[in-house]
């Protein structure tokens, strides 16, 4: 398949934020993705570039693939992977992605699949993963650091689901949330992904309002460590969330610490790689060699290409650590994450709230795509 013609266009996210829409077209239909961003970004994350240079850099572009026929999404990923140089520096992260989910968007639609379906086909092809195994939830109940404007330096506090998504656990969400708000100390506002956010007497607090909720769930956190400048004794902060019951933890040292990371899995937490790993197979196998990690945050806007994720997720899967699929701080309304967790058989989403539109929008889709197949 050809492509016609490429649009970039300038939209706000959640934030109130300027960033990019990518419509593309070929054989007739038109496509669009719209690409989120993140505030607390690992440095080791591909370069997204602004609206004016991508816009700047358009008719170059469109000029050189204007008569190649691209006969899969992998296919154009893959030119996309050569041209946009290592780190995405000379197309832009942002613009990759978008060109790269419209695309394959575009193949779906003339296949008449779903985008989900349609990866899944290219990607799994023997595989029957998600409709039967299903995807557990991380909920940002509470929320501090650098998407909150409290007294709290860790940026996530989360309920993670025991059971597999599905409208009953909705429901329990629903309950919970209600319950943890008429609890927790006013007034209360919410930050930028919807988690409450209000002063606590210090950064443990949270977990004791959270731990009336471990039937259901078990207790984990974002730390976030690399937006965190102050000294603590990290030694003493995990010794106190092992004795809260924390278990999960996503970034509880700087992004170049991988020894850090592994001690932490020998105390037995569940640590998680999101900084450290940047959705990227180099950064990926670096922490699987140090074994610094059991699970980790896949987020596309950090490499740029449906191909890369892939390639992350089966890296990660290969040996046997589990994958979030992750929102970013800054969403769109778009919810092309949902269809690319499911098609590659995520463990887990970690979508924010089901109250806030656009992760709501996540939540509908996932929502659909369960009850549709
Ligand atoms: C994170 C994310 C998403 P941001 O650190 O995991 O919750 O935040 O998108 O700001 O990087
Ligand atoms: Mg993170």
């Amino acid at each position: 398949m050809k492509i016609e013609n490429i649009q970039v266009n300038k939209i706000l996210d959640s934030r109130g934020e300027w960033t990019i829409e990518v419509e593309v077209e070929s054989e007739g239909i038109k496509e669009k993705a719209s690409i989120p961003s993140g505030k607390s970004r690992g440095s080791y994350e591909a370069i997204c570039l602004d609206y004016e240079t991508i816009q700047k850099n358009l008719p170059y572009f469109l000029k050189e693939i204007e008569n190649i026929d691209f006969d899969s999404s992998q296919r154009f990923d893959e030119f996309l992977i050569e041209r946009a140089g290592k780190n995405k520096e000379k197309l832009g992260a942002n613009f990759v992605l978008g060109l790269s989910i419209a695309f394959a968007r575009i193949i779906a639609k003339k296949e008449n699949l779903e985008l989900w379906k349609y990866l899944k086909k290219e990607y799994f092809e023997k595989t029957n993963t998600f409709l039967r195994e299903g995807n557990k939830l991380i909920i940002n109940t509470i929320g501090g650091g650098v998407h909150s404007f409290n007294n709290l330096d860790i940026q996530e506090y989360w309920l993670v689901s025991k059971e597999k998504f599905s409208e009953n656990l909705i429901n329990i969400i629903l309950n919970t949330i209600k319950t943890l708000e008429e609890k927790l100390p006013k007034p209360l506002g919410k930050n930028d992904e919807g988690a409450f956010c209000t002063d606590f007497k210090d950064n443990y607090e949270p977990f004791i309002y959270l731990s009336q909720f471990e039937e259901d769930f078990e207790l984990g956190a974002d730390i976030a460590a690399n937006q965190i400048n102050k000294k603590f004794d990290w030694n003493k902060v995990y010794e106190s969330l092992k004795k809260l019951n924390v278990i999960y933890l996503e970034d509880p040292y700087k992004e170049d610490e991988f020894e850090n990371f592994t001690n932490l899995r020998f105390k037995g937490f569940k640590v998680i790689g999101d900084d450290l790993t940047v959705t990227n197979v180099e950064r990926l196998k670096i922490a699987i060699e140090k074994k610094s990690i059991d699970g980790v945050i896949v987020k596309p806007n950090q490499i740029g290409t449906i191909k890369e994720t892939f390639d992350f997720v089966k890296l990660a899967k290969d040996n046997n650590l589990f994958t979030i699929f992750s929102h970013r701080s800054g969403e769109t309304n778009d919810n092309w994450i949902i269809d690319l967790g499911v098609a590659f058989d995520t463990d887990y989403f970690k979508i924010g709230v089901p109250m806030q539109g656009e992760r709501v929008s996540k939540w509908n889709r996932l929502m659909e795509i369960f009850k549709n197949g």
